[in-house]
């Protein structure tokens, strides 16, 4: 039976989300190339003055608003596939109708810098202010009040999933929670202890801020609710990719997930540290002691052992699925898996490329080595390899798989989905390499101008002019790459009824299932304690010295490491 028509509500619900995901995908993608084009000199339709409201909408679009809704989407299934159980709807649709608003609040804001920043409510309508969009500067109110609601639309959207496993637990107790299930449970609650940052930030500080009804705020102390909430973000878009490449991916292989209880123990590695790292995008910020940034830099260390579990893992049930085939070999297994096939090949290249992002992250989280690459190109390099491309690539391979299922269409144009993830592969692969190296040039992100008048930068090999032409390149063909899976998708989604789906969500068991994972990695309360102790370890002494000197009084009082 096919997904839809045993859920026909969620499904319904998750349809919506995938929409307004896939246009905030299609608007991003084209702010993203006409900024690519116009930093790198290659063909410039808008003046450089406007260059931090395209980038902006770049950035929100896609890292903040695509995102958010395609995971509300897939969690949706991922809840109501293992639960067995249409969501709460009350619930899931409230926040569904939540965070559009605040996505259409927020994007007028960002819009209105495009057509003369007019006043508004005394204020005038734009927000320059990047996706990272902590003071000084200052976005129009609706901006901020936009992305109030898209936070408390993704809280609501998690008290469904939570009221589904409530009800599930009344009905099958002592059963252990599906791993689907599981998953979605723990980024979660994830979700919950870090946004309370960056909800502090926005509602007790930006909006009063903007509205004018306080005339400070104090900048450190706004980055760093800021970034306490900045980097567990990113796990919210990896975990998603995760949950995808346990579930669905050893499956689409031909094969089974290796193990059900290593699956567990990461995602609980990851609502342990995910947040206690923050300091890691901070390390130049002077107000913060030395000793505190130390504390994150260990942290993020350890918290590469959930991914490097996953890699483990993810590529031991491909291999187990390649030798069901009939692999053989130490490599040559490599051969007997589906590269044809677009959600398989999507979500390998996914993982093979973020295991790329995943080494430039060691580089950036190493405090000294940090300070080479900081706010160069390099950083946009590293993250358009995990969101950009382990989150993006794995999101639009499984809407291949999943689209047909939440509308019970057979995916069109099959040839053009089949080459799609190899477009984006090679334009990222132009893309990022030549942002990291551009980086080490020392060539700044964040900048329309990166050449200034006066300055020349020497590439450690090749020639900048190169460089440039690189990401021009890529860029093109990402744009091109997101263009065909919509086109893909927007077809299957206008086509009737009929013909074999080729896919369905029905999974084979683990190779080594839930029966052999301890009963403590289910205890959330256990989970939830360790991870709010870290945090106090973390942050507290340097917030409270943020916070003594005045709350809206810039910088710290100095404090002994
Ligand atoms: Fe990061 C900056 C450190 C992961 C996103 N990061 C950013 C920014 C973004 C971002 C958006 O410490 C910029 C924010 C801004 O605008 O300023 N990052 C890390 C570290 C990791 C890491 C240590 N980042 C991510 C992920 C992101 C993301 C995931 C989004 C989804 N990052 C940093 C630091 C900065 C930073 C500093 C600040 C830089 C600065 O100075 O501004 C780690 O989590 C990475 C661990 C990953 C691995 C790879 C494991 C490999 C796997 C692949 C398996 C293969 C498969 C395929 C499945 C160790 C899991 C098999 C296929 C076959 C065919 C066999
Ligand atoms: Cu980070």
């Amino acid at each position: 039976m096919v997904f839809v028509d045993e859920y026909p509500k969620t499904s319904k619900l998750i349809r919506s989300q995938f929409i307004v995901s896939f246009i905030a995908l299609a608007l991003g993608a084209v702010f993203g190339i006409v900024q690519a084009l116009h930093r790198t000199g290659t063909f410039r339709i808008f003046s450089s003055a406007d260059y931090y409201t395209i980038l902006t909408g770049h950035g929100v679009l896609l890292a903040l608003v695509f995102t958010t809704f395609f995971i509300a989407g897939l969690f949706g299934w991922a809840v109501s596939n293992s639960l067995e159980r249409e969501l709460p709807q009350r619930a899931a649709w409230g926040a569904f109708w939540l965070m559009l608003v605040g996505t259409v609040l927020a994007a007028v804001a960002i819009l209105g810098g495009l057509f003369g920043a007019p006043s508004i409510l005394g204020h005038s309508l734009k927000a320059d202010v990047l996706f990272t969009f902590y003071a000084p500067m200052k976005a129009h109110p609706a901006f901020y009040l936009g992305a109030a609601l898209i936070i408390v639309g993704s809280w609501i959207a998690g008290y469904a999933y939570f009221k589904s496993l409530w009800n599930w637990r009344s009905e099958n107790a002592g059963e252990r929670i599906p791993l689907k299930t599981f998953m979605v449970i723990t980024t979660m609650l994830m979700w919950y202890i870090s946004t309370i940052g960056v909800a502090v930030e926005v509602v007790v500080f930006l909006i009063p801020w903007s509205l004018g009804l306080i005339s400070n705020v104090d900048p450190l102390l706004t980055r760093t609710l800021f970034w306490y909430f900045g980097h567990p973000v990113v796990y919210f878009w990896l975990m998603p990719a995760y949950l995808v490449w346990y579930t669905i991916l050893p499956k689409l292989a031909g094969g089974r997930l290796f193990s059900d209880p290593l699956a567990r123990v990461v995602f609980v590695l990851f609502l342990l540290l995910s947040t206690p790292v923050g300091f890691h995008h901070q390390y130049v910020d002077p107000g913060i002691p030395e000793g505190f940034k130390f504390i994150a830099m260990t942290n993020t260390m350890f918290l590469l052992l959930p991914s490097l579990l996953t890699a483990f893992t993810v590529v031991a049930s491909l291999e187990h699925g390649a030798r069901q085939n009939g692999g053989k070999g130490y490599f040559s297994w490599l051969r007997n898996l589906p590269w044809g096939e677009p959600a398989f090949a999507g979500c390998a290249l996914a993982g093979l490329m973020f295991a790329a992002g995943g080494f430039s992250g060691m580089i950036n989280a190493g405090m000294n080595i940090n300070y080479l690459i900081h706010n160069t190109l390099w950083v946009p390099g590293h993250f358009h390899l995990t969101v950009g491309t382990a989150f993006a690539l794995t999101a639009m391979a499984i809407s291949y798989w999943l689209v047909p299922q939440i509308t019970g269409k057979k995916l069109q144009r099959r040839g053009l989905a089949a080459i799609q993830p190899y477009i984006w592969f090679i334009g990222m692969a132009l893309m990022s390499n030549a942002m990291h190296r551009a980086g080490l040039a020392g060539i700044p992100r964040r900048t329309a101008e990166p050449t200034y008048s006066e300055f020349s930068f020497e590439g450690v090999a090749g020639t900048v002019g190169e460089m440039r032409l690189q990401i021009a390149i890529g860029g093109t063909l990402l744009f091109v790459g997101a263009a065909l899976f919509l086109v893909v998708m927007a077809e299957t989604w206008i086509a009737h009824r009929g013909g074999r789906l080729r896919v369905n969500s029905v999974f084979p068991d683990p190779l080594s299932g839930p029966e052999h994972s301890p009963r403590i990695l289910d205890n959330y309360k256990l989970w939830t304690a360790i991870a709010l102790v870290l945090i106090v370890i973390a942050y507290g002494p340097p917030l409270a010295a943020m916070l003594a000197d005045g709350i809206t009084a810039p910088g710290s009082p100095p404090i002994p490491v």
